[in-house]
């Protein structure tokens, strides 16, 4: 049997590190960011998830990565810095979850078409022009580097149902442990 691969836990709301804003990557981060994004991966794809933001893994640099998996295909992109330079005026909803709220889905209005500007690890810089599930899945990522859940787009009620419904199935599940 293979060893199992030490993966960083995935942090679970409510907690501090999820509501902080986090800082831009700096030159000198790129080596930790270069050891960290793999790490990212494997988490994410453990779990599994289509994204995951650094903030997630407790650590509060702009990073994230994201994987739609289309055809069960591996497509994985890593975002240093990614920014939201553009939005359509028209809106679109759909289900969202998060690996920070695990067995919490709501529907979630957001653009329905963004363009996203990121640097690799290489330093290199891109533009997406995304819409559907990537479009939904790159500002969910970024709202993450801005401290920001996917509950916190719902009303109050929606919000304050979905977290207590999150705590107390996460006290059942530890209550059978
Ligand atoms: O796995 C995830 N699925 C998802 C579905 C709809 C919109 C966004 C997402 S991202 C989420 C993984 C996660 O929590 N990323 O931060
Ligand atoms: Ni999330």
């Amino acid at each position: 049997m293979d060893e199992p691969e030490d993966l960083p836990p995935i942090l679970v709301a409510p907690h501090r590190s999820l509501k902080t804003p986090a800082r831009a990557v700096r030159p000198a981060d790129m080596d930790a960011v270069r050891l960290l994004a793999p790490r990212m991966f494997a988490a994410m794809y453990k779990a599994p998830g289509i994204g995951l933001a650094a903030p997630q893994v407790d650590v509060g640099l702009r990073l994230a990565v994201v994987d739609l998996m289309p055809g069960d295909v591996r497509q994985p992109i890593v975002l240093v810095n990614p920014e939201v330079t553009r939005v359509s005026t028209e809106w679109a909803t759909r289900e969202e979850g998060c690996l920070s709220l695990p067995g919490q889905y709501a529907d979630v209005s957001r653009p329905a078409s963004v363009r996203v500007a990121y640097a690799d690890l290489d330093g290199k810089r891109h533009e997406i022009d995304a819409e559907g599930l990537m479009a939904a899945c790159l500002q969910h990522e970024i709202d993450h580097l801005d401290g920001v859940l996917f509950v916190d787009h719902l009303s109050a009620l929606k919000r304050n149902m979905l977290m207590r419904k999150l705590a107390k199935e996460r006290k059942l599940a530890h209550a059978e442990k």
